[in-house]
């Protein structure tokens, strides 16, 4: 599914992150230390070879809410935006640090000039976030950067599985209803 808004094409597909060789950058689900680990950050950096960790070395730690970049290496993305999500109910207010993750990550593109990047659903894996949550909040903040963008001009959600799709096409056009 895509819309296309203000200019900007977002779309929903169902993928591995790791795996979106026609965007310049994809984001990671990362840890604050921005080391490999389960979920997004394993596909992430197993998919980009351990010079990715090298170089997230001198960028770490980061705190929740926040987002830096790198290279993609051996990725076919020209860039990597690593977010560090809120744990659900720990990391507070949760739906605010959520939604600075999207923001400071779009923030980061149009910096860099890309046109494209692709977002894992930030936080709903192992850090607990509800997924419809996190989806309402992922494009109400989304839609309210719009009208900022330059270079950004395609925004891929790649959801794992057909469920989290579903879900995230209903936010989606829901969030856009109410734009
Ligand atoms: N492609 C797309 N989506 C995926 C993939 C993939 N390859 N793998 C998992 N998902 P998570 P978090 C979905 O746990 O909650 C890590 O170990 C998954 O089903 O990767 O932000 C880090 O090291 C879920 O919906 O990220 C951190 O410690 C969503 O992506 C911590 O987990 C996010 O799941 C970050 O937790």
């Amino acid at each position: 599914m895509s819309l296309q808004i203000q200019g900007v094409i977002i779309e929903c597909v169902r993928g591995n992150i790791a795996d979106q060789p026609d965007m310049e950058a994809i984001v990671n689900a990362a840890n604050a230390e921005l080391r490999t680990g389960g979920g997004v950050a394993g596909a992430i950096h197993r998919a980009a070879g351990p010079e990715l960790e090298q170089e997230c070395r001198a960028l770490a730690p980061i705190r929740p809410g926040q987002a830096v970049i790198s290279g993609g290496h051996r990725l076919p993305n020209r860039h990597v935006i690593h977010c560090l999500g809120p744990v659900y109910g720990v990391d507070q207010p949760s739906a605010a640090l959520l939604a600075s993750c999207y923001r400071n990550a779009l923030q980061l593109a149009e910096q860099q000039g890309l046109a494209s990047l692709a977002f894992p659903s930030i936080s709903t894996g192992v850090f607990g976030y509800p997924m419809a949550e996190a989806a309402g909040v992922a494009f109400t903040t989304i839609l309210g950067e719009l009208a900022r963008l330059k270079s950004v001009r395609r925004i891929r959600f790649v959801l794992f599985g057909e469920a989290d799709l579903d879900l995230h096409q209903k936010a989606l056009q829901q969030a856009a209803g109410r734009a």
